[in-house]
């Protein structure tokens, strides 16, 4: 009887081990539907969003610099500059929007501050044709 309870109990405790190994690891690998509108943060030396992908239209970005040193960001897709920035100090937050249509790739987000992009501020977004609310099902992979 005894034994029986403790495989019992086992069992319930891989269960939860399990469980909580499905949750989402980071937030970079969050999956879902393409937005359309995303939180951007720059970072000494990088680029976080809320958003693991962008629809490919218009887009609104709300873009704030996390970090402790001057910031700027540009949206370019293609050889195209879409929207940018002005320098944003610590704490600021600058609204961009952008017109990602067309754009059938990812689009690259660029500090344009000297030596910066060197540092790692230059990172890639995927952008997916679909439409940001209705949730068209498509997994990134
Ligand atoms: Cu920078």
């Amino acid at each position: 009887m005894t034994r029986r309870l403790s495989v019992a109990a086992g069992a319930a405790a891989m269960a939860l081990t399990l469980g909580a190994c499905a949750q989402p690891a980071s937030p970079a690998a969050a999956a879902g539907p393409p937005a359309s509108e995303a939180r951007i943060g720059l970072v000494e030396w990088g680029f976080t969003s809320s958003a693991s992908a962008l629809v490919a239209g218009p887009v609104e970005l709300e873009v704030t610099n996390a970090g402790s040193t001057p910031h700027d960001m540009q949206v370019i897709v293609g050889d195209e500059v879409v929207a940018a920035t002005q320098v944003l100090r610590p704490g600021e937050t600058q609204t961009l929007r952008a017109d990602l249509t067309g754009a059938r790739e990812a689009s690259i987000l660029l500090c344009t501050l000297p030596g910066h992009e060197s540092q790692g501020m230059v990172d890639e977004i995927e952008v997916v044709e679909g439409s940001a609310t209705a949730g068209t099902g498509r997994h990134s992979g």
